[in-house]
């Protein structure tokens, strides 16, 4: 494996960058989708402010991160004053007003870990799911959409990884492998390690956004704008980056003791974090420290079996980076069990 890490890529290598491109450009969501989703922002926030005037509704995860691919799902958080106990009526309530206006398909979901309303709006054909006050969530959609604009190669990066994983059947937390959100993490990891790096580390700069929420302050510089520059020392193009992303994860991750964290811009070591054994459910056997929720491993949802399967997949898109005549077709062909 050492011997491997150490290895270095083709040497015709950037003849993959204009297919890399051009798979990212047909992943990323129209202007004419975009108004869409906007559009139906817009008739949901109206029918919610009319019900409850105090109430804010956000746009995070993919669609407001900048990670989305096309026909994205669109995750909604309704930050309103009530109680846990009382989600559950405002949820019924909001449903119930929802399909007075012929939105379709809509479903209460109120037992779920996280509880939502489900619709699909007949005009877009978009669906959508509604939660109440996940701010965090509002925030790390925050962080991630900031560091996009930071560098070009990021939201590159991250769309071929998403892709790779949803082809591959590795991107479902019910199966024990890692969210999309998991994934934009480990690329944001990556990039502010490589030398020279791609990101900073927008949580140890000197902060110009702060919230506290549930506790938790999260503090980060986002004038990013004054940050585009900030990876232009490093030259390596797309192809590049995404067979180096593939070995780390593959060779060069020290799977036994290390945490990523995007929160410090560098490794830490279970220990230190005391992820060092199972407790209940987290075995942390890849182990991806969430940027606000620190105590918050990602990779607890992988398992025993899980693990086995992320790792043989890194490994195989490694050597199809190393090896493959023509890595951009081989690298997202459907896993066939
Ligand atoms: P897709 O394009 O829908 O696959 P996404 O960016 O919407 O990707 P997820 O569906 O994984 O990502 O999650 C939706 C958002 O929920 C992303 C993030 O803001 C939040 N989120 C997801 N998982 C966690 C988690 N374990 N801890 C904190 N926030 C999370
Ligand atoms: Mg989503």
């Amino acid at each position: 494996r050492i011997f491997k890490s150490q290895m270095q890529c083709r040497f015709d290598i950037d003849r993959l960058n204009a297919p890399f491109l051009a798979i990212y450009d047909s992943l990323i969501p129209t202007e004419e989708e975009k108004a869409k989703q906007n559009q139906l922002f817009t008739l949901l926030e109206t029918l919610i402010t009319k019900e409850w005037p105090e109430a804010q509704l956000y746009v995070y995860g993919s669609c407001g991160n900048s990670f989305g691919v096309s026909k994205s799902d669109i995750d909604l958080c309704l930050a309103i004053d009530v109680a846990d106990d009382n989600k559950s009526e405002i949820l019924l309530r909001l449903a119930d007003i929802l399909q007075s206006d012929n939105l379709q398909n809509v479903q209460a979901l109120t037992r779920a870990r996280v509880p939502i309303v489900k619709l699909m709006d007949p005009v877009t054909g978009i669906s959508c799911d509604i939660c109440i006050n996940n701010v965090l969530a509002v925030i790390n959609t925050k962080l991630l959409r900031d560091y996009a604009k930071i560098d070009a190669r990021l939201r590159q990066l991250a769309f071929i990884v998403k892709h790779w994983a949803k082809s591959r059947g590795v991107n479902e937390t019910y199966q024990g492998t890692l969210s999309s959100y998991a994934y934009v993490l480990m690329c944001i990891h990556f990039l502010q390690q490589r030398r020279p790096a791609v990101l900073p580390c927008l949580q140890e700069m000197q902060s110009t956004y702060s919230v506290t929420v549930e506790n938790i302050e999260c503090a980060f510089f986002d004038q990013v704008d004054k940050l585009r520059d900030f990876g232009s020392h490093n030259r390596e193009p797309i192809a590049k980056l995404v067979w180096a992303f593939f070995n780390y994860w593959a060779y060069g991750h020290d799977y036994a003791n290390s945490v990523i964290s995007v929160r410090t811009g560098s490794i830490l070591s279970k220990r230190e974090k005391d992820w060092t054994r199972r407790i209940g459910n987290d075995r942390h056997l890849i182990c991806i420290e969430d940027p606000f929720e620190i105590s918050h491993d990602l990779g607890r949802v992988v398992d025993k079996y899980s693990i086995k399967v992320l790792r043989e997949e890194f490994e195989r898109a490694a050597g199809i980076m190393q090896y493959d005549a023509n890595p951009c077709v081989k690298l997202f062909e459907p896993y066939v069990p």
